[in-house]
């Protein structure tokens, strides 16, 4: 219906579609596929956590479809028939049964419903009128329940006379949230139609649900200019839709031979086709909001089809589908998702055969109509959001030893990571386990936990305490016994260890003693007052010592010397142990002996 039309006019469409000039070939092809099944309904390729159930078949040369208010969902046929999805089920009777021209992409081409609908039960279609030449229409009728009232047509707009080129009929009508109907007109593949304001080919239209012309039309006091017309530079605007709850539009313009176009339905716009396509910096038109270029890959395609914002009254998909916008290729058989935050799309489903407009259902689902597969289905989220099965345990670990925090989750996969250190986000801790190679100090405390997610939701586990503890500081004595390895002069620097002389201190035998020890490292908030430290003499007497230095010792890694003064009541000529504590920790106790 929406084919390509080239210069020499040799690539019409037939009635389904495909070329005339391949008709026959594919017939048979056709032939031989059907008796072998593959004719069948085909699944489409879904994203994890969403599926699709085939809603009504047997509905050839679909081209639209449309809500009813009351959840019906009505299918126009190019042949002529208006047929009726009612809880499930395709009525055997048509709503209606037009008689058309259905010649190339002509026929019944748009439905839609009165915004009163529920009060006044109008329907509004969009067709071909047979005759020499034939004319597009937007008529009225009364619904009687699941039929048309028989003689409630009125006619509320005809359009001009084609040429007899039979292919750019447009043919999307909704109504806007100002209560207006909008009807989508193709340029009958000439460009010339779209850019003059004398006839209503290659346009918008807006007109009143009476056929009356609201008087705020732009162009409604141009001299010369169709008064129906609301935008106009387009080339075959297929599909188009309004934003629930908004005033934002959406087209759907069908390009020539390199790009589809999204563009954003402002009144009095001109869209540029046929002086330009796809992206345009000529002040005069406005450029599209997003194109993609012709091929067979998953982005791009010959022919954009089915516009649908994702604001249903209850949202059956994830949040992050609400505000965007559902659209699909003809050719390639993708729907994709436009996000107008960013004008950015993204990839939804693939594998469709000839999908022709899509709907988004009250339900929060995504209903979509298949040229291929004569058919309507239904995509529904069926996902569900991270649910975290196992905690992360809290870790106690000494200093120097790793940590290794883990979480596992249920819910539609892919899963993502991401752990939390005191509730901030670790760069680069995107796995379901996080790692501290080597724990410090300063990792005493922490509290880590992580983020699960995917497109469903997210969960965040309980947080798990890291502590880490240093070992016990311990004085180093010569080896084989417990006698001090000491200096008796900070600045006197003896060689090599253990000391040769445990008894040669300072002269007076009151000065200043330096011991070494490990597992003594200071924190950056900490000082030498963070050690203290005391002698013992024989008899079980306790002198403190004053700490006067604690640091690493040059050339032995991993060794504190740490310097006291010694108090002048410290008895002479009988062993005396000192210890040392850090952060609570009381080290072992080393002798030396005063002369
Ligand atoms: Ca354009």
């Amino acid at each position: 219906m929406i084919r390509k039309r080239f210069a020499d006019g040799s690539f019409t469409a037939n009635r389904s579609g495909i070329p005339r000039i391949l008709t026959r070939s594919i017939l048979l092809t056709l032939f031989l596929i059907s008796i072998s099944g593959f004719l069948s309904a085909r699944a489409a390729t879904l994203p994890a956590g969403f599926a699709e159930t085939q809603v009504a078949n047997g509905l050839p040369s679909p081209t639209a479809m449309d809500f009813a208010p009351d959840g019906r969902l009505f299918v126009c046929l190019q042949g002529g028939n208006l047929r009726v999805i009612k809880n499930g089920g395709l009525l055997a009777t048509p709503f209606l049964t037009l008689t058309v021209d259905s010649s190339g992409e002509r026929g019944l081409l748009g439905v839609t419903f009165d915004p009163n609908f529920a009060s006044n039960n109008f329907v509004y279609v969009y067709y071909t009128v047979p005759g020499s030449p034939a004319h597009n229409r937007v008529s009225r009728f009364t619904a009687n329940g699941d039929v048309a009232l028989g003689g409630s047509e009125l006619v509320l707009l005809n359009l001009d006379n084609l040429s007899s080129t039979t292919n750019h009929n447009g043919c999307a009508i909704h109504f806007g949230p100002d209560g207006k109907l909008y009807i989508a007109v193709g340029e009958n593949a000439n460009g010339n139609n779209s850019q003059t304001l004398a006839n209503l080919l290659g346009k918008i239209l807006r007109i009143n649900s009476d056929g009356s012309t609201p008087t705020d039309n732009p162009f409604f006091n141009t001299s010369g200019a169709r008064k129906e017309i609301w935008a106009l530079g387009l080339r075959n605007p297929f599909t188009f839709a309004f934003q629930p709850g908004t005033t934002r539009m959406f087209i759907n313009d069908v390009g020539q031979s390199t790009w589809e176009e999204i563009d954003d339905g402002i009144a009095g716009s001109n869209y540029g086709w046929p002086t330009t396509e796809g992206f345009t910096s000529n002040p005069m038109f406005r450029s599209p909001l997003f194109e993609y270029g012709h091929g067979s890959s998953s982005t791009t395609g010959c022919a954009i089809v089915g516009g649908g914002f994702y604001d249903p009254p209850t949202v059956l998909f994830p949040a992050s589908y609400v505000g965007k916008y559902f659209f699909a290729d003809l050719c390639t058989g993708w729907i994709r998702l436009f996000d107008p935050s960013n004008n950015t799309a993204a990839d939804f489903a693939s594998g469709i055969s000839q999908p022709v407009d899509l709907k988004v259902a009250a339900d929060g689902s995504l209903y979509y109509l298949s040229i291929g597969s004569s058919a309507v289905f239904r995509i529904r989220a069926t996902g569900t959001a991270p649910g975290i099965t196992s905690q992360p345990s809290s870790q106690n670990v000494m200093t120097g030893q790793s940590a290794t925090f883990s979480v596992n989750a249920s819910g539609t996969t892919p899963l993502s990571y991401q752990w939390q250190r005191n509730q901030a986000n670790i760069p680069g801790a995107n796995a379901s386990s996080y790692q501290i190679m080597s724990t410090t100090l300063s990792d005493n405390g922490a509290k880590f936990r992580c983020v699960v997610s995917n497109v469903f939701g997210n969960a965040t586990s309980n947080e798990a305490t890291l502590t880490v503890t240093a070992p016990p500081p311990m004085l180093l004595s010569e080896d084989q016994n417990d006698h001090a390895i000491a200096f008796d002069s900070v600045t006197m620097m003896r060689d090599p260890f253990p000391l040769a002389d445990l008894f040669n201190f300072s002269s007076d035998n009151r000065t200043r003693l330096m011991i070494f020890g490990i597992n003594l490292h200071l924190l950056p908030n900490e000082n030498s007052s963070a050690v203290t430290a005391r002698a013992e003499d024989a008899q079980m007497n306790v002198y403190p010592l004053i700490v006067e230095y604690v640091g690493p010792t040059p050339n032995l890694a991993g060794t504190s010397g740490v310097v006291v003064k010694l108090p002048d009541n410290l008895p002479a000529a009988q062993d005396i142990f000192v210890s040392v504590t850090l952060r609570g920790q009381t080290s072992n106790k080393v002798r030396f002996k005063m002369q």
